[in-house]
C-alpha cells in the first residue's frame, strides 16, 4: 500500500493531483484543515486514469496538466494536498500514528525507536535514514540532540494548535529495499494534550489515526497510584492525571472510527515495573522477578523475522499485568470498543530509556532500550516489511 505521508489516505493509481510550482497562491481550506494552520496552494489539476482501448492513460497527463497551469507541476495528495515526495509511488509505505495521554513517553519512544531500527537495519542489511532534509532536521533538533547529545528529557509536545509545532509534519524514514520495493516508514508524533481534548474528535486533521497501518497507544504505569506509591523513593511525585488513560483511549478509538488499523497497546516505562522486583515483601516483587516471563528478556534485536509466538506470549502477560494494575477497563475498551469496530490489537511492554531517568537527565548508565522494536515490528510485519 502507498499512503499520503500526512493524512495516511491510500494513494491509488486512478487519481493523481498536480499542483503548479509557480504562479498565484491562495489560501487552501482543504490543506489548512488537514495541516491545522493556514496553508496556501497554487493551481491544481486532477488527473484520472482512464482505459483507452487496451491502455490505461492518465488524463490529463503530467505534461498536459503543466501546460494547463503554465508552470512545472508537482504531485500533491488528492485528499489533503500535501506534497507527495519524489519517487513515492514506486515505493511502499508503513504509517504509524503515536497516541496516549500527556507524559506517557511517546516522543522519547520515537527518538529511541529510530536508533533501534537503525541497529536492527544494520544487522539485516537495510539502511534506515531520514528521507528528506526536513525529517533529518526535525529528528535531530527535537529528538536526538536533547535526548542523546545533551542527555536530557524532552519537553512536552506542543498542541497542534500552537504556532509551529514540529509534529505537524510527519517523520519519513527510508527502510531500504524489501520484497524488491523501496520501503518507507512514516511516523506521526502527537501531543498528548490534543488527545486529552475530546473536541478534537471528528476534526479533519485526526483522520490519519484511522488511515494508519498501526496506532501505538501508550499507557504509563507510573500514573497508577499503587505503583507510584511503591516506587516513591525512586520516582518524582506524579502529578494527578487530568484525564484518565481510558478516556484518552476512547478518544483515539473514536478518531479511528470504523477504520481498522492495528492497535498496539504499550505499557511504557517498563523499567519502572522491573524496579518493582526490588521492592521486597510485595507480590509485585515475585511477579516482576519471574525470570521465565517474556517481559523479563528482550530478544528484539536478534536477526530474523518478527517472532509472533513471543509477541503472543508478551500480549498475554501484559494483559494480566494490566488487570493487576487495576486497568482492566483498557483491555475491555480494546476487546469490546464503544465504536463497535474491534481492531486487530496486541499488548506490549516497552522501556525506551531502559532505566529511570535521574530527574531531567538520562540515567548515568545511558539509554538501553527494552523491547522497543516490538510494536513497530508487529506493524511492519503486518505490512509485509522486515518480516
Ligand atoms: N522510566 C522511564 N521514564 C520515561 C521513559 N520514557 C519517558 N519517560 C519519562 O516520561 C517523560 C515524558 O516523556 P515524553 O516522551 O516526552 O512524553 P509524551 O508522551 O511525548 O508527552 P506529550 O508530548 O506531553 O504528549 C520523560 O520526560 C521521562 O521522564 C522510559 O522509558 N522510562
Ligand atoms: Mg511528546
Ligand atoms: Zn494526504
Amino acid at each position: 500500500m502507498i499512503r499520503c505521508p500526512l493524512c495516511f489516505n491510500a494513494l491509488t493509481p486512478e487519481r493523481i493531483t498536480w499542483m503548479a510550482t509557480s504562479g498565484n497562491a491562495e489560501t487552501d481550506p482543504v490543506a489548512s484543515s488537514y495541516y491545522r494552520t493556514p496553508v496556501e496552494s497554487r493551481r491544481m489539476v486532477a488527473s484520472e486514469l482512464k482505459r483507452e482501448r487496451n491502455n490505461a492513460v492518465l488524463i490529463p497527463s503530467r505534461a498536459a496538466a503543466a501546460a494547463q497551469v503554465g508552470s512545472q507541476v508537482v504531485e500533491v495528495c488528492p485528499s489533503c494536498h500535501y506534497r507527495i515526495p519524489d519517487g513515492w509511488r514506486d515505493s511502499r509505505t508503513t504509517c504509524i500514528a503515536m497516541a496516549g495521554a500527556r507524559d506517557t513517553g511517546k516522543t522519547v519512544y520515537v527518538a529511541v525507536l529510530i536508533k533501534t531500527l537503525q541497529l536492527l537495519g544494520e544487522r539485516i542489511g537495510c539502511v534506515v535514514e531520514p528521507n528528506d532534509q526536513r525529517t533529518a532536521d526535525i529528528y535531530h533538533q527535537h529528538y536526538e540532540q536533547t535526548l542523546y547529545l545533551q542527555r536530557k528529557m524532552l519537553p512536552p509536545t506542543a498542541s497542534i494548535d500552537t504556532a509551529a509545532p514540529f509534529q505537524r509534519d510527519p517523520l519519513v524514514f527510508r527502510l531500504g529495499h524489501w520484497n524488491d520495493r523501496k520501503q518507507y516508514l512514516v511516523i506521526r508524533d502527537v501531543a498528548g494534550e490534543d488527545l486529552q481534548n475530546q473536541r478534537n474528535i471528528g476534526q479533519t486533521w485526526t483522520e490519519f489515526f484511522g488511515n494508519a497501518d498501526g496506532v501505538v497507544y501508550m499507557f504509563d504505569p507510573l500514573k497508577v497510584p499503587s505503583i507510584a506509591g511503591q516506587l516513591r523513593d525512586l520516582i518524582p511525585a506524579q502529578e494527578a492525571q487530568e484525564v484518565a488513560p481510558i478516556t484518552v483511549l476512547q478518544t483515539v478509538l473514536s478518531m479511528i472510527g470504523r477504520r481498522d488499523p492495528k492497535l498496539a497497546v504499550v505499557l511504557s516505562k517498563f523499567d519502572a515495573m522491573h524496579e518493582l522486583k526490588n521492592v521486597v515483601g510485595t507480590d509485585w516483587s515475585s511477579i516482576m522477578g519471574n525470570p521465565g516471563a517474556g517481559f523479563s528478556r528482550d530478544p528484539s534485536l536478534i536477526r530474523g523475522p518478527y517472532d509472533n509466538d513471543d509477541g503472543e506470549l508478551v500480549d498475554a502477560e501484559v494483559r494480566s499485568l494490566l488487570v493487576k494494575l487495576g486497568a482492566k477497563s483498557i483491555i475491555d475498551a480494546v476487546d469490546t470498543p464503544h465504536t463497535g469496530a474491534r481492531l486487530p490489537a496486541r499488548f506490549f511492554a516497552v522501556s525506551a530509556l531502559g532505566a529511570l531517568p535521574s530527574g531531567e537527565q538520562v540515567h548515568e548508565g545511558g539509554i538501553s532500550p527494552f523491547r522497543c522494536l516490538d510494536p513497530a515490528r508487529w506493524i511492519l510485519s503486518g505490512a509485509g516489511v522486515w518480516n
